[in-house]
């Protein structure tokens, strides 16, 4: 008897989340990457953890190590796009892939290169038990951090980039280019602008778009602080294009809203 009980709390409970990871040249820190994953979900309670790889066929053979790990780990999954697109590309394939073939009830996106911390995870999550649609990995909150090496210009960029969509788009969000978030899959998903024809941008600032998209949604959002950690080996991907394609974002999406609304800003 209270065995049918407690079988039935936890599946009232129980989700299905997804850690989608795009990956592109991730070699030196996949392996290391997945199995410090696999050990925090340790920590995780009342949830069944999965992984998505989405790898942009990357020459350096990262999609061969996730191989090797799934021969291991039964909840890793890998997607392998025919050539490198972009981050909002490989994110789109990776998020339905998440909700269409592995049933996710919520998807994290999280970098292949350790600067995101593992253990944020279990944070993300905490939250999103708590009844948040969208909770934000934020750098930019009290107790957020970014790379204390990075250069001075990219701390500025990073920092007014996030403030010119907060005014702009009139978002109600600190951090609004961070890269560590969970969604919420119901209610949702069919919200975000899933395809290439509706992405705004196929890289980094198709970000900007989807926070904007989940706002509209109505979407209960949280900001919990994470510290953003250096690359552990590999190469950057991002560039100056990313910041100009940002610009160009928030402007179209502003203009869009101005269209919208009947009495203009
Ligand atoms: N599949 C795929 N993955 C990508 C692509 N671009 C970047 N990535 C991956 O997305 C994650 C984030 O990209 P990064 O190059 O680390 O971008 P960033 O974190 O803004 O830049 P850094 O702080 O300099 O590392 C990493 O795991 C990359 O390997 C892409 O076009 N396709
Ligand atoms: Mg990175």
């Amino acid at each position: 008897m209270c065995n049918v009980a407690k079988g039935a709390y936890e599946e009232l409970i129980m989700a299905n989340i997804i850690v989608i990871i795009p990956t592109y040249n991730e070699r030196a820190s996949i392996a290391h990457l997945l199995d410090t994953l696999e050990l925090e979900f340790h920590a995780i309670r009342g949830h069944q953890m999965g992984i998505l790889i989405v790898d942009g066929n990357s020459p350096d053979g990262t999609a061969d190590i996730v191989r090797r790990k799934i021969k291991e780990h039964a909840n890793i999954h890998l997607l392998v796009e025919q050539q490198k697109r972009g981050l909002g590309m490989a994110y789109i394939a990776g998020m339905k892939y998440a909700v269409q073939r592995l049933n996710a009830d919520a998807f994290i996106e999280f970098d292949g290169d350790f600067q995101h911390d593992p253990k944020d995870i279990a944070r993300l999550v905490a939250a999103f038990d708590g009844g948040y649609d969208y909770v934000i990995g934020s750098r930019y909150v009290a107790g957020g951090e970014v790379p204390a090496h990075w250069p001075w210009h990219r701390k500025m960029l990073s920092r007014f980039g996030s403030l010119f969509a907060k005014v702009v788009l009139r978002l109600p969000t600190n951090d609004n280019t961070s890269g560590l978030k969970l969604t919420r899959v119901r209610g949702f998903f069919t919200a975000l602008p899933l395809s290439e024809e509706a992405l705004l941008s196929k890289r980094y600032a198709y970000k900007i778009q989807f926070l904007h998209a989940m706002i509209a949604a109505g979407a209960r959002a949280k900001e919990v602080p994470i510290a953003f950690l250096e690359r552990e080996g590999g190469v950057s991907k991002s560039s100056l294009e990313d910041v100009t394609d940002s610009l160009r974002v928030v402007l179209t999406l502003a203009y869009r809203d101005f269209q919208k609304s009947p009495s203009g800003f």
